[in-house]
């Protein structure tokens, strides 16, 4: 009956859950929206993706009257699946927002991670979980990893010892699944998390029918590489118009596109959508969208850009970010913030963006002025979305020199010194696609977009982009250590070998590649397996 196939999704409207809605729309089901307070309680089963802070969260179902009806729903035992922040509301509160009460259902306090610990935060990637009893939820997980991405942890204690499902570790134990009869929630994201997190969601769906783990592996097959929080490979599509007027995929070397012989075309390595959904059955961690002529482009009349998204997010469900034209605008009398852009693609099924040319303006103006005042594309679109849906793209280029007192900027003693012999360089910063330098180095811009609220680093190298001989480990080395937030070590991957390479001799968190990737010359498998066998922990 229709009914049967119906979930109550509560989206308060503090941000983007069409990941969710397309997860749930996979599985068969129907969605009904709550509207009002009292289809709460007239919900079958309810699926809340908490999104957005804390203490906004809680405003808003305040003056929506949702609170008392929700603590109802829970304290009746009826079917409910909470996601993320939608596990932390259950607690009596959180430091999150300048310290906030929660629902109050599961005692204990929500806190930050401490970046003092030497990992970068927020926690993003995937980790496993640590099971505290048998369930039939967490039954198809076994031992996969599953997706997070958050900056505040519950913890275990002998107070909620009872709600426990399973724990996982990030520098400090956390909790990640909760359920008590019928109330269940996850601190990770089911609909980001790959066949594991859809597995889940139908077992919440369906108890009854709950699928048997597809990937359990006994304590006595664990290996280093499958625990903890995994090591990305992220798969990139560099996307723009070919000259016939047709969104395709196309690569260059050193950021030229265009083919060396015949009449100089846009390279098409394929479509976007269909490959996106490639890389994601063949194991991407996270796909990314890059507009790359998205800085001349009206970004808000970027239709097919748009229309790619929601195509893809409806067939990919691992994380997918989309960067190019990230920024304010003015057209026909009217200006767009770089919010309202953003708004646009997370709506269209982003989970991040990424700002790349206006990063590095913002990050000037930072260092110029010396203080942030709030008015910046970085700082207004991590306020709503949080900073963990806010990535900053990099273009820097090498440039040697053969003292390090020449120039202003932070400086490494390179082991492939320069044209005349220099045994030091820095990377500039350029925007518009490598078109323009700036006096900015990439090592001083990532601290300064960290200090703005960006949440990882996408650091592309335009010396190695497309060459093929192995990351840039001196300058992904050098960024990775000098800030907090996640890095994803770009350009230049040739062999499975270079992804190894970059985790073990810097702090990246993620490697991305796409030349590879598009020509079938590595698939994502071979990566992962081999960086399995050098103990470095991915999810295969
Ligand atoms: O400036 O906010 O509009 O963003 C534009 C975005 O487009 C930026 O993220 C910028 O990096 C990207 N971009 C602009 N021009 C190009 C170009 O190639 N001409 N692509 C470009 C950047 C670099 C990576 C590439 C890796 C891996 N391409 O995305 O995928 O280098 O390649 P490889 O594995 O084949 O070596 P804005």
């Amino acid at each position: 009956c229709a009914s049967a196939k119906e979930v109550t999704l509560l989206d308060y409207g503090a941000g983007n859950v069409r990941s969710v809605r397309n997860a749930i729309k996979k599985l068969g089901y129907t969605i009904k929206d709550v509207e009002k307070p009292s289809d709460i309680l007239k919900a079958e089963r309810l699926i809340f993706p908490g999104v957005g802070a804390y203490g906004q969260a809680m405003r808003i179902l305040s003056k929506k009257g949702m609170i008392d009806p929700l603590k109802e729903y829970l304290q009746a035992n009826r079917p409910f699946l909470g996601i993320c922040l939608g596990l932390q509301l259950l607690f009596e509160g959180s430091e999150e927002s300048g310290g906030c009460e929660g629902l109050g259902i599961i005692p204990g306090q929500v806190t930050k991670f401490d970046p003092a610990q030497g990992l970068p935060v927020p926690h993003i990637g995937w980790n496993d979980l640590q099971e505290t009893r048998p369930s039939t939820l967490l039954q198809a997980v076994g031992s996969q990893r599953v997706y997070f991405v958050h900056s505040y942890r519950a913890t275990a204690s002998d107070k909620n010892k009872d709600w426990i499902l399973s724990n996982t570790s990030y520098g400090v134990p956390f909790v990640s699944t909760v359920n008590k009869g019928q109330v269940s929630a996850v601190q990770f994201h089911p609909e980001k998390s790959g066949a594991a997190g859809l597995d889940l969601l139908l077992s919440y769906l369906e108890p009854a029918s709950a699928p048997s783990s597809s990937g359990r592996t006994s304590a006595t097959t664990a290996t280093p590489s499958s625990t903890g929080l995994a090591k990305r490979v992220i798969a990139c599509l560099d996307v723009r118009s070919n000259d016939q007027g047709d969104l395709v995929v196309t690569k260059g070397d050193q950021y030229d596109v265009r083919e060396k012989g015949g009449e100089g075309d846009v390279r098409n390595l394929g479509k976007p959508v269909e490959l996106a959904a490639r890389y994601f059955e063949e194991g991407a961690d996270e796909v990314t969208f890059l507009n790359i002529t998205g800085f001349r482009d009206c970004p808000l009349a970027d239709m097919p850009m748009l229309e790619v998204l929601r195509q893809a997010s409806e067939r990919v469900f691992v994380p997918l970010t989309v960067g190019g034209g990230i920024r304010g605008f003015s057209a026909d009398g009217k200006s767009y913030s770089a919010l309202e852009v953003a708004s646009e693609y997370f709506r269209s099924g982003a989970d991040k963006i990424s700002i790349g040319s206006d990063a590095v303006e913002v990050a000037e103006r930072y260092i110029a002025t010396g203080h942030a005042d709030g008015t910046s594309s970085i700082e207004q679109i991590s306020e709503v979305y949080g900073k963990q849906a806010v990535v900053v793209s990099l273009d820097p280029r090498r440039v040697y020199v053969s003292d390090p007192s020449q120039v202003k900027h932070s400086t490494v003693r390179t082991s492939k010194p320069g044209p005349n012999g220099e045994l030091y360089c820095w990377w500039q910063c350029t925007v518009k696609g490598g078109r323009e330098g700036r006096d900015i180095g990439a090592v001083e811009l990532a601290k300064a977009v960290e200090a703005l609220g960006a949440g990882e680093i996408l650091l592309n190298c335009i010396d190695n982009d497309g060459v093929g001989k192995g990351f840039d480990l001196e300058l992904v080395g050098a960024v990775s250590a000098a800030v907090t937030i996640p890095v994803i070590a770009s350009s230049g991957a040739g062999v499975p070998e270079h992804f190894s390479q970059v985790f073990e001799t810097t702090q990246a968190s993620a490697a991305l590649a796409a030349g590879i990737f598009h020509r079938r010359e590595v698939s994502i498998s071979s990566v992962k397996q081999h960086m399995a066998d050098s103990s470095i922990p991915t999810r295969v």
